[in-house]
């Protein structure tokens, strides 16, 4: 659809960025906190641990002052379950709690909206110890913990996330250092799936609890989402993306907006005797628990075609972006008509248009970006990083997010990832996605100190203008 006039942000759009805490926060058992999954986990081969990140828990105040000057109105950031609950359950951390009261109440002081996301990939490792998401204890751990995030923050935060990326934990676990699978588990299909049921769970109760406790806050889930393509205009490769779409994205929303399996990915789990074991009482839950958003994530789209039953090669190359394949369902393609980054990902800002319009017409929510953004090797040089490159990446991602406005779609707010440099999920500190530079490397820690990029400057001047100028000089 081509626009002769293309509609302006709303008024009070949420114009931000993102950061999470094992990313970024650092002080990893510092003041009380207990070790998550990220702190117990092999670190990849050439990259940093996760002990001191970007020192955020004790330069937050520089950190958000920085945010505030580019004009900030929202930041999503991610509380640490085991900072808050060093066991994952049981005694409370008042040095933790009181952590995120001074974070929360500078980003209000300076009337930047605190979304906040509940699970960003860091289970306590007590909890792992316990069997993590493959314990169904994990329903009530969850709830309990999401009980006193809104009895202690409920008064402030109106913007909430539950679990990120919960899809990705689900297709690439390992990659992200979390999901254990218990010892002689036979049917890894099933046990996985049973996890993601688990979690499934667990948010819908959260979701029903915010709703009973904190009837003025909003709640939603973090998935990622990327609209999958078909290799060709063969039937076949047409039926593997809807294949994958289902998995990958669709089983998600609609669980988190119906409250139900998605039927395709039910029909695929039974072929394989990997249904997870369902009660009545989850079935309640999952009805009752109702997303009022939808916060989601996207780099790209996805290209898949047809695929009969292959053998899988080992240790396969996967994340969260590429390499996909499920036998007899669908196989990864690489996407001729897209470009990469540096770091092999496909950049694909129409795409980003074609997966808004796709969701808004399967849910009819209001969506909010909760990631988006270009992992490069960034250079310092006299105090200045020219990342001309991801103004251009965001500058086209933003044009499209307009164009999806301009189409009908209901949009909150944008924050792409990162808000401020940080660990990447596993390549380290050198891919680094954010607006203000610190100065580190892999391995040195330098100085930390902090510097804008051109790319600070240039979003100062798009959240200034409301989206209206996203010219670059
Ligand atoms: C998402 C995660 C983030 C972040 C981002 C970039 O999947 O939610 O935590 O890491 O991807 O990924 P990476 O760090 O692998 O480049």
């Amino acid at each position: 659809m081509y626009h002769t006039k293309t509609s302006s942000f709303p008024k009070d759009f949420l114009w931000g960025a993102s950061t999470s805490a094992y990313q970024v926060e650092g002080a990893s058992l510092l003041d009380g906190k207990g070790p998550s999954c990220q702190d117990v986990k092999q670190i990849p081969e050439g990259t940093s641990d996760l002990t001191v990140c970007v020192d955020h828990y004790h330069r937050y105040k520089e950190d958000i002052a920085l945010m505030a000057e580019m004009g900030f109105k929202a930041y999503r950031f991610s509380i640490s379950w085991s900072r808050i609950l060093p066991e994952g359950t049981g005694k409370v951390n008042q040095k933790g709690i009181d952590f995120y009261h001074n974070l929360i109440d500078t980003c209000l002081s300076y009337g930047i909206e605190p979304i906040v996301t509940m699970f960003h990939f860091d289970m306590p490792a007590a909890l792992d110890d316990r069997g993590s998401w493959s314990n169904r204890d994990s329903i009530t751990w969850f709830s309990d913990y999401a009980k006193l995030l809104f009895e202690t923050y409920g008064k402030k935060v109106k913007y909430w996330l539950t679990i990120n990326e919960q899809n990705m934990l689900t297709l690439v676990g390992p990659v992200i250092g979390t999901l254990r699978m218990p010892e002689n588990c036979k049917n890894i299909l099933k046990e996985t799936y049973q996890q993601n049921h688990h979690m499934l769970v667990a948010q819908a109760k959260a979701m029903a609890l915010c709703h009973e406790m904190l009837p003025e806050a909003k709640i939603g889930p973090a998935p990622n989402i990327s609209l999958v393509y078909a290799a060709s205009c063969k039937p076949e490769d047409v039926l593997a993306a809807q294949n994958f779409n289902a998995v990958r994205n669709w089983l998600y929303l609609d669980m988190a907006v119906y409250g139900e399996y998605n039927h395709q990915v039910w029909a695929w789990l039974k072929e394989h005797d990997a249904c997870p074991e369902v009660t009545d009482e989850d079935k309640q839950i999952l009805k009752q628990g109702r997303a009022d958003y939808i916060g989601f994530n996207y780099y790209n789209t996805a290209t898949v075609e047809s695929c009969g039953h292959i053998e899988l090669k080992e240790n396969q190359q996967v994340d969260q972006q590429s390499g996909l394949i499920e036998p007899g369902m669908y196989t990864h393609y690489r996407n001729p008509n897209l470009s990469k980054t540096q770091f092999g990902w496909e950049i694909d800002p129409i795409g980003f248009r074609a997966t808004i319009r796709e969701m808004y017409s399967r849910y009819r929510l209001p969506m909010l970006v909760t990631e988006n953004g270009l992992g490069a090797y960034d250079t310092l040089e006299d105090g200045k990083v020219h990342d001309t490159y991801r103004i251009q990446y965001l500058k086209d991602h933003i044009e499209q997010m307009q164009l999806a406005i301009s189409d009908g779609c209901e949009m909150l707010g944008y924050c792409p990832w990162s808000a401020i440099d940080l660990i990447s999920t596993h390549e380290g500190i050198v891919k680094r996605y954010g607006f203000i530079y610190v100065d580190r490397d892999e391995f040195d820690l330098k100085t930390l100190n902090r510097y804008r990029k051109d790319s600070f400057f240039w979003y100062q001047k798009v959240i200034k203008t409301n989206g209206d100028d996203l010219t670059i000089e």
